[in-house]
């Protein structure tokens, strides 16, 4: 167990709870009111348990114009779940899957024993999150975190993440140089910070988190899954008890049924 674990939970379900502390802080839908922001954040961030080097991140951190503008062209797209595989996911990816399979036999074993995942459904994952670790994004962490935490659309959704993601500067598992996507994402299996803080696990053993390393992110993700319900040994296909673990990792249904039906190609 990190040091760092041993809080995480307790200031998610404070901070998540806690929409009196929340409502303290404003918001803005521009980044005219950024700096004036993040003095009122680092009361918040303070207050929950951020140290010296998160409160420094947050004093160099800049507004992500660039999340906004990926934020704002969301769309409400509904994919057939044929289309979204042809979109996320190809031949090329089942082999490669297939492949680590193979080469890291000790890991999934290692895995598989601690936490009762199958690595199959490890691997759907790690291909449809980040194409195996070679699409982990291009923003900067804290900055596009603390974005959406200051915007105002979703920023109570986010302000738990971003007072993680300074805490995980403070413990040295992200720095003011950490790259992820555009809401704060990061690593081989797109964790929150929050999710990062609560559930990582090192895979590799060497004795730190990095999750943008592929042991690290497996375990953390495997992690994840027990945590959420994961029963070993049952299945993992519509109807049967796994799936609804799968529910707790994305939201959307085609993924989910993606992600059950790549695992069991993979493992075919
Ligand atoms: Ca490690």
């Amino acid at each position: 167990m990190f040091r760092f674990q041993m809080r995480a939970t307790a200031l998610i379900i404070a901070l998540t709870a806690s929409t009196a502390a929340i409502a303290q802080v404003s918001c803005g839908n521009d980044g005219s009111g950024f700096e004036a922001w993040k003095s009122e954040f680092s009361q918040l961030a303070s207050a929950n348990g951020v140290g010296q080097a998160g409160l420094q991140a947050l004093a160099n951190a800049s507004y992500d114009q660039r999340t906004i503008n990926k934020d704002r062209n969301q769309t409400g797209v509904r994919y057939s779940l044929d289309d979204f595989l042809a979109i996320r996911w190809s031949d090329a990816y089942t082999n490669q899957a297939r492949r680590m399979l193979r080469d890291n036999a000790n890991l999934w074993a290692s895995i598989q024993s601690t936490y009762g995942v199958p690595p199959e459904v490890l691997l759907a994952i790690l291909g449809m999150e980040s194409g195996f670790g070679a699409n982990m994004g291009d923003h900067n962490t804290i900055n596009s975190i603390l974005t959406v935490a200051y915007d105002c659309r979703r920023a109570d959704f986010f302000i738990p993440h971003a007072v993680a993601a300074l805490m995980l500067v403070d413990y040295g598992v992200m720095s003011s140089n950490s790259m992820g996507a555009a809401h704060g994402e990061i690593g081989q299996t797109q964790f929150l910070p929050g999710n990062v803080l609560s559930y990582s696990r090192d895979g590799n053993g060497d004795g730190r988190v990095d999750m943008s390393g592929m042991a690290d992110a497996m375990a953390s993700t495997a992690n994840y899954l027990a945590k959420k319900g994961w029963q070993p040994g049952q299945g993992y296909q519509e109807g049967q008890p796994n799936f609804a673990v799968i529910e707790e990792w994305n939201a959307a249904t085609v993924y989910q049924q993606a992600i059950a039906l790549l695992a069991a190609r993979i493992a075919s």
